[in-house]
């Protein structure tokens, strides 16, 4: 008997896919299909898979060419397969010409006609709009934003918006953008809008946004006080808008398995959470001046809290602050936040260098992510028997902004208005305690 077998991920299946199974199937006498899981797309950079693995696993089978239909998910498993299941032919359309020819060691290789003027990005992205996206502000995170885009179906960004004339143009020149100075010229021209604008226009650019009838990505931090937070998810609302708060930790997939493992009790309760972030910014910068909000709360605070929110909830007690205060900004700040069955610490710094990690504390073990923690790529869980412990990597692409941009155009194509990833009561209780903070709510000054 032959066995032949072939892979991939069969979204929105299509005559393509129907050809390409056929001819495998004709290959030999038995047909083994690998469909992908969601997570090993999500690690090589499929981002827009519309169906999830299940459905996809339940399109081949109808195809009726498949004799056994198994799961993909991990790089190098072909050649595992190949030999598990005493595999003789390979089998691969010929978009992947030349790719596979090193499972020649195991196994023929054959790569198949591909069917032309079909595939699964054209039926999405006939099925999907292409939102244009408008850029306010043009600064260092406006930059990292634009090459993340281009990875994301559906998005395209077409406008930038700086009321400095120069900085507009300088911006768009490089990315190919039209330019403007005038919020209301600006917002005809886009569906959609990411705002990374000075901290203190956030509130004010999402509100006129989210009121010209547009779809709003806030960066961090989202807005200053919690009246503004929910005034402006209210807002977003009764206009059946998406906004959403730029947190990107919170959308990246290392960090929401953390969030998963926890809430399925792999290290018991959990009593305690560490979390630290510190980037040492020279002068004169953004981040060192009062007047624009700069600061370690307002910097690195959001990404900070929200990790504790997400892990222990919304529901906390109490909340305390030492910080230390130089030119009106504070450099360093700790703080702690006090749940009923739990407690909660962060430390961050702009002029304070400090160990930036994440450290999940429970009654059977502990969870420890190094530094960065916010750009989580691995994790270790760990038990007083250490060989129990487990190790868990995952690719951490670009800068990143892919996974929440993916999120944001996947709220506004499936008309969801809240993502469990980071929920809107969430975002506003991350705006909460730095509102606590800027108010002065129990803060001692070192
Ligand atoms: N295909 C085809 N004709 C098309 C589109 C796709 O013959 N018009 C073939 C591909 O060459 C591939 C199979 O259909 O053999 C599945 O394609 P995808 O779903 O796009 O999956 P892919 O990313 O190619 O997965 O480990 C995964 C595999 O390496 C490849």
């Amino acid at each position: 008997m032959i066995k032949v077998i072939t892979y991939g991920t069969y979204d929105l299946l299509h005559q393509g896919h129907i050809n390409l199974l056929r001819r495998a199937k004709e290959l030999g006498d038995y047909l083994i299909v690998g469909v992908t899981s969601d997570s090993f797309d999500r690690g090589r950079g499929k981002l827009n898979v519309r169906n999830n693995v299940l459905e996809r696993v339940e399109a081949v089978k109808a195809t009726g060419y498949a004799d056994e239909v198994i799961i993909e998910d991990y790089l190098g498993q072909k050649i595992d397969d190949i030999q598990k299941y005493d595999v003789d032919i390979f089998a691969i359309g010929s978009d992947w010409e030349g790719k596979f020819d090193y499972l020649n060691e195991y196994c023929k290789v054959v790569y198949l006609p591909r069917t032309e003027g079909i595939s699964s990005t054209m039926l999405r992205a006939e099925s999907q709009d292409v939102f244009r996206i408008g850029v306010i502000g043009s600064g260092r995170i406006a930059h990292r934003f634009l090459p993340e885009t281009k990875v994301v179906n559906g998005a395209e960004v077409v406008a930038v918006l700086n009321p400095e004339k120069e900085k507009a143009e300088a911006f768009a020149k490089m990315h190919g953008l039209e330019a403007f100075t005038e919020f209301e010229d600006f917002i005809q021209k886009v569906d959609a809008v990411y705002i990374a604008s000075p901290h203190l226009s956030h509130y004010d650019y999402a509100k006129r946004s989210l009121q010209a009838g547009k779809h709003v990505l806030c960066e961090i931090p989202f807005v200053l006080s919690k009246e503004q937070a929910l005034e402006l998810y209210r807002l977003a609302e009764e206009k059946n808008l998406v906004l959403m708060e730029a947190s990107k930790t919170a959308y990246c997939p290392a960090f929401g398995h953390i969030v998963t493992l926890v809430k399925s009790g792999i290290i018991g309760d959990v009593v305690d959470v560490k979390a630290s972030l510190s980037k040492m910014v020279p002068p004169p910068t953004r981040e060192l001046d009062a007047a624009q909000a700069g600061g370690a709360m307002n910097e690195h605070g959001p990404l900070t809290l929200m990790a504790i929110i997400k892990l222990l909830g919304i529901d906390w007690k109490d909340v305390s602050f030492h910080t230390k205060i130089e030119n009106g900004v504070d450099i360093y700040t700790k703080g702690v936040i006090n749940y009923p069955h739990a407690t909660s610490s962060f430390t961050l710094g702009i002029g304070v260098k400090t160990e930036g990690n994440l450290v999940i504390s429970g009654t059977k073990g502990y969870i420890y992510v190094p530094a960065p923690w916010w750009l989580t790529d691995f994790f270790e869980v760990r038990y007083e028997d250490q060989t129990k412990n487990k190790k868990y990597f995952y690719s951490y692409d670009g800068e990143g902004l892919r996974y929440e941009i993916q999120e944001w155009l996947s709220m506004i194509v499936n008309d969801r208005r809240s993502c469990y990833k980071l929920r809107r009561r969430e975002s506003v209780a991350i705006t909460e305690i730095i509102e606590k903070y800027r108010n002065g709510e129990n803060v001692t000054e070192i």
